[in-house]
């Protein structure tokens, strides 16, 4: 088969190619893939610590996990975009906010990538911000208590992909949306109008440097393309943001043959320096957007949701010198810019070879308007005149490309099931190593920065198969790790993951582990129902809600016998965990509760809702082995019939009520 530099697969070529023995896509020789002193280079002995912290997506779990690498140990699950029965997040009062949107709570969703927060491109330990991808939202993640605490919607999107990657300086997140829609009239058109009304958005959140919060600075109306992946420009490009993009067919139907009729779709360069310029010049116009904007607060222990209303939309037809189109071909999927921000990589799926371009040659063709046309109405730059190089036979099915510190770069292959090693500045392939089975992405330890560390690289595979024991139908994903510190990739280690990881990364664990929350100070707790003492426990109606102002310590709850709890009523246990020192969270638990538990961390508040649907005496209890008598650290409660005229009372140790010092006690 004869593959030159312009002659790009067509699928059937594609298909026929992957059928022959040049590359099988299910590698053999395991073993032999294996290096003889893996052990010792994974091994972190007991009571020592990793070296990095890998943050990694879990896909359609919708949640986060951390690793720590080399030894492939799993140590947090962090739940953001999905309720977590665990913890309570989602199920509570006061993180039931975080998963509002405008569509009312959505307690799932799809989350494919990380971006962990820099400081001129290097990671300054700060945030993690990850994408959901089916109702649009960007999330943050707090690495100080390793909790989401912030989520905004992405209005004028349609499947958030192309997200949550950042600027240099964290100075925004983006979202480019992966579906085009109708977005501004009418949206009730028929389908088959894709070309006349679907348009696409690309979004520029900004962070707050002090805070982090995040805010909708201004959207971009794009053509009706579909938006894959994404990455800012480094250093000299550092005003640049690069989108990848497929279906420039602007197909709406069976978009695995008419998506892939051209030989080339695009990477879409925005100027977003510009963009925030036109922005502040008012070229924009506010557009209605109904979009939720979700804050957890650390000293009140609750978030709050609040209801967005428009938004600042840039028509490009304002903003001249904005967005550029590079050719790429065949699909692209990836995008990615190596640490000096000279090169773009582009990743093909159906492509036969990996193009890099060049940013000086980008800036030069812009300069010089050496077009190849128009897409849109927007100047399509001439692909010979910003290329830089070719990776000539890669592999097949390109997927995402990492960098490490020597001036290599990985790039992973779904279909061949490889990670391909290369050289940035003369393109040519250095080395090829096996993955087990159809890597998606891969992550070098700090790859995306300016700085990568290198040494280490982990593969996120699709396909597990044979890889673990045998668990029915349904298998744990699988990953591997690489040493990467050679001039030879090595395999080390073979690990599962939990959900389906898409990208992931990785940050020195002194970075963060410093830094890292211990407990919550009870004095600063500003939760309006905290309890801070065993004497302030009481219990309050009001209508028919009750407030249990609840305190846990080693080893009870105060106070463990309520009585005077009717028929229908809505009770709240807001229990406040007194405790502070580390790692004695208390949890809580009520027989039949239609929710999950709460855990709850020292110097901590949460709340558990709980509908009075039977008369009888419920018990709770603690949920965590907190002391050796927590198996006793548990109470009842008293409902009575709707009618009845018991009064409310409380008590811990004693069999009286407690003395009268709430007023609405018994106060009939
Ligand atoms: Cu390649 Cu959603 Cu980043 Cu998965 S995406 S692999
Ligand atoms: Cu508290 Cu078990």
């Amino acid at each position: 088969m004869n593959i030159t530099s312009r002659n790009f697969l067509t699928t059937a070529a594609l298909a026929a190619f992957t059928a022959g023995t040049m590359y099988s896509c299910k590698p053999k020789n395991t073993s032999a893939a294996v290096s003889g002193d893996a052990a010792a280079k994974v091994y972190v002995a007991p009571g020592k610590y990793d070296e990095f912290y890998n943050f990694v997506s879990g896909g359609f779990n919708g949640q986060m996990m951390v690793y720590g690498i080399p030894s492939g140990r799993l140590l947090r699950i962090i739940p953001v975009f999905s309720q977590h029965p665990e913890n309570g997040y989602g199920f509570s009062e006061e993180t039931k906010p975080m998963l509002n949107t405008s569509h009312g709570f959505v307690p799932w969703d799809d989350l494919h990538h990380i971006a962990l927060s820099t400081t001129n491109g290097e990671h300054d330990g700060r945030w993690v911000f990850a994408n959901g991808n089916n109702s649009p939202r960007i999330a943050r993640v707090d690495m100080k208590t390793f909790r989401t605490e912030e989520i905004i919607e992405i209005p004028n999107s349609a499947g958030n992909h192309s997200s949550p990657f950042i600027t240099e300086n964290t100075e925004y997140t983006i979202a480019g949306t992966r579906f085009s829609v109708p977005i501004q009239g009418n949206p009730d058109v028929p389908i088959n109008t894709y070309k006349e009304n679907f348009k696409g958005t690309v979004s520029f959140v900004k962070v707050d440097s002090i805070t982090g919060r995040m805010n909708i600075a201004f959207q971009i109306l794009t053509p009706g393309v579909n938006f894959d992946l994404s990455r800012a420009g480094k250093g000299k490009s550092h005003d640049w943001f690069f989108f990848s993009c497929y279906n420039s067919e602007k197909a709406n139907t069976l978009l695995e043959v008419n998506a892939s009729a051209k030989d080339k779709d695009f990477i879409m360069a925005v100027n977003w320096k510009k963009a925030e310029q036109y922005a502040k010049e008012g070229k924009g116009k506010k557009v209605p957007a109904q979009y939720a904007h979700n804050v957890y607060n650390d000293k009140t222990h609750t978030a709050t949701s609040t209801i967005e209303k428009d938004v600042l939309l840039l028509d490009p037809k304002d903003c001249p010198d904005m967005i550029y189109f590079i050719p790429c071909p065949k699909s692209p999927h990836g995008t990615d810019v190596d640490p000096t921000g000279e090169y773009i990589v582009g990743s093909g799926k159906l492509a036969a070879l990996i193009p890099v371009f060049s940013f000086t040659k980008m800036q030069q063709a812009i300069a010089n308007k050496t077009f190849d046309g128009t897409y849109d109405g927007f100047p399509v730059l001439k692909y010979e005149a910003v290329l830089h190089g070719e990776v000539q036979k890669p592999g097949l099915g390109p997927l995402h490309t990492e960098f490490d510190n020597e001036g290599n770069a990985y790039t992973s292959m779904f279909v061949s099931s490889e990670i391909v090693k290369w050289n940035v500045k003369d393109v040519k392939v250095l080395d090829r190593v096996p993955t087990y089975y159809s890597i998606g992405h891969l992550s070098v330890m700090g790859g995306p920065t300016r700085k990568p560390y290198g040494k280490y690289m982990v593969a996120y595979n699709k396909i597990t198969k044979d890889r673990y024991l045998p668990t029915g139908p349904e298998l744990a994903q699988s990953a591997q790790l690489y040493d990467i510190s050679g001039d030879k990739m090595k395999m080390i280690l073979d690990f599962p993951t939990v959900g389906e990881p898409h990208y992931a990364e990785a940050i020195p664990a002194d970075k963060i582990s410093k830094n890292s929350v211990k407990i919550y100070k009870i004095e600063e707790n500003e939760h309006p129902y905290a309890t801070k003492g065993e004497a302030q426990t009481k219990v309050e109606r009001k209508g028919n809600q009750v407030h249990v102002y609840m305190t846990a310590i080693r080893s009870h709850l105060t106070p463990d016998n309520i009585e005077g709890i009717k028929l229908g009523d809505e009770v709240y246990f807001h229990v406040t965990n007194l405790e502070q020192d580390w790692d004695v969270p208390h949890g809580f638990a009520i027989k039949h509760a239609n929710n999950a538990e709460i855990l709850i961390m020292p110097g901590e508040t949460q709340t558990l809702k709980y509908i009075a649907d039977r008369v009888g005496v419920i018990p709770y209890y603690c949920t965590d082995f907190c002391s050796a008598l927590h198996q006793e650290m548990q109470g009842y409660m008293r409902v009575s019939p709707a009618g009845s005229n018991v009064p409310l009372t409380f008590s811990t140790g004693t069999n009286l009520p407690a003395p009268q010092t709430s007023t609405s006690v018994s106060k009939k």
